[in-house]
């Protein structure tokens, strides 16, 4: 792997040097819990100072190795070049005008990059918006224009996002949605090819569950009622699970035959992050429309919609947009994130790091028979724990294995429908001392516990 990026004078080191927290983190939570709201949570309370390459700093001088970037964004690390050139220089030049009153090139030139990387040769439109649920949201207001349909097909472990429409989009009640019903109608689930947990196994798991889904959605819906079916071609939040082998050409194909928008989710599973520019190649799946954000602007908020130009103009002149989507300041980040994708070759370092993850964990898993299934591609991968000798899920070992590894320095996510999943994200640029120091610290982990 090359050198990774980040700001020049941010070591590329792990170094523990008080608890984790420690004490100046301990008091600015304390602030934070008595001014922020309670509802808006922390996976570790650690106040970062600096951030960059495969590391985080924080107020007490510690230093983590980052396998979260930022859940899935920061693939170019915090402190990108590019990403710190482009924008500083934008902000110096203007912060804002709003596309919608005077327009500017930076959001043009994002669109044609979109264009670009995404997945067909088709004609291809975009609109850019701040945040992902956003994104899906205009997806669905695109697709309901264009077919002049209501219905949504989503997904048994979707995630989508927090907003009422991506709530009611999303299928895991706490912590997402308890309590904040109504959610929005005419959204659908149906099942997805979970091959680690598919009655019949993985190997009939692709056939299987797309039958299944669209039989629900032929005798439950009716396809000519459905606007969209969208689906995240990894499922992020809910598990890491990549759909059995066929499961997403079969969906996208029923899609096709009937008149339906086929929405890839690549919030999470896009730009480099599973060593392809979108995670729907592996197959050769291509959307009608496909959403981003996250790592598109290397830690800038920045999303979008991009698709077929005759979908994406069903939408009348003024029916997209909103005050601050595509924002310049993003939008010159995303280019210069676009540009480290490139210079870098980050789909060839994501795949590097599942090679280096998948040997290790596999060793790990020999070893101890919580490990259920390791799973994912490219820099999104993850284990499922369960109790040994069962598929029962063990969420209090994923909670009590991250805990271990934040006492050592290692930031480590959990996720899955079930709370029993440990993932791992790091930035595509960590260097590979790192990367096996992460690792190094999940076995010892692992036999401790
Ligand atoms: N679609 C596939 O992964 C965001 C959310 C974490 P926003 N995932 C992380 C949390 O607890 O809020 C995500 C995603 C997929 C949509 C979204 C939503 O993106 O930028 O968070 O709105």
């Amino acid at each position: 792997m090359t050198a990774p990026t980040g700001g020049p004078s941010l070591p590329q080191e792990r170094r523990i040097v008080t608890a984790i927290p420690g004490p100046k983190s301990l008091e600015l939570q304390a602030r934070r819990t008595a001014t922020v709201a309670a509802g808006v949570g922390s996976t570790l309370p650690v106040f970062t100072v600096r951030a960059g390459g495969g590391v985080i700093e924080d107020v007490d001088g510690n230093s983590l190795i980052d396998f979260g970037s930022g859940i899935a964004v920061t693939s170019v690390g915090s402190s990108a070049e590019a990403v710190v050139r482009r924008a500083s220089a934008q902000l110096a030049d203007f912060t804002h005008t709003c596309f919608m009153v005077t327009p500017y090139e930076g959001y043009v030139e994002v669109c044609e990059q979109l264009a670009e990387l995404t997945p067909g040769d088709h004609a291809k439109k975009s609109a850019l918006f701040n945040s992902g649920a956003e994104a899906v949201e205009n997806a669905v207001k695109i697709a309901r224009a264009y077919t002049k349909r209501q219905a949504v097909v989503v997904f048994d472990h979707g995630y989508h996002g927090r907003t009422n429409l991506t709530m009611a989009l999303t299928a895991k009640n706490m912590p997402y949605k308890q309590g904040f019903g109504p959610f929005a109608p005419e959204v659908y689930r149906v099942p997805v090819a979970y091959g680690y947990r598919w009655p019949t196994g993985p190997e009939n798991c692709g056939a299987e569950a797309s039958a299944q889904a669209i039989d629900q959605i032929t005798k439950q819906i009716g396809a000519e009622n459905v606007a969209a079916i969208i689906i995240e071609p990894v499922l992020g939040e809910g598990g890491f699970i990549e759909p059995a082998k066929g499961f997403l050409p079969r969906i996208a194909q029923f899609a096709k035959d009937n008149g339906i928008v086929f929405v890839a989710d690549e919030i999470q599973s896009g730009f480099c992050r599973t060593g392809q520019w979108f995670a729907c190649e592996d197959e050769g799946v291509v959307p009608d429309l496909i959403t981003t954000a996250k790592g598109i602007a290397g830690g800038l908020p920045l999303a979008a919609v991009t698709g077929r130009a005759e979908i994406m103009d069903a939408a009348h002149p003024g029916g997209l947009g909103g005050t601050y989507g595509g924002n310049p300041v993003a939008c010159a980040a995303a280019l210069g994130s676009i540009e480290t994708m490139r210079e870098l070759d980050l789909n060839a370092k994501a795949k590097r790091i599942e090679e280096v993850m998948k040997g290790r964990l596999s060793a790990m898993q020999e070893k101890h028979e919580i490990i259920g299934d390791i799973r994912g591609r490219g820099a999104m991968i993850a284990i499922e724990l369960v109790e040994p000798g069962t598929k029962n899920p063990d969420a209090a070992a994923a909670g009590a294995l991250a805990k271990a590894c934040h006492a050592e320095g290692l930031l480590v996510l959990t996720c899955g429908t079930y709370g029993n999943v440990l993932r791992f994200l790091p930035p595509l640029v960590i260097g590979e001392d790192l990367l096996n120091e992460g690792l190094d610290i999940i076995e010892a982990a692992f036999t401790r516990l």
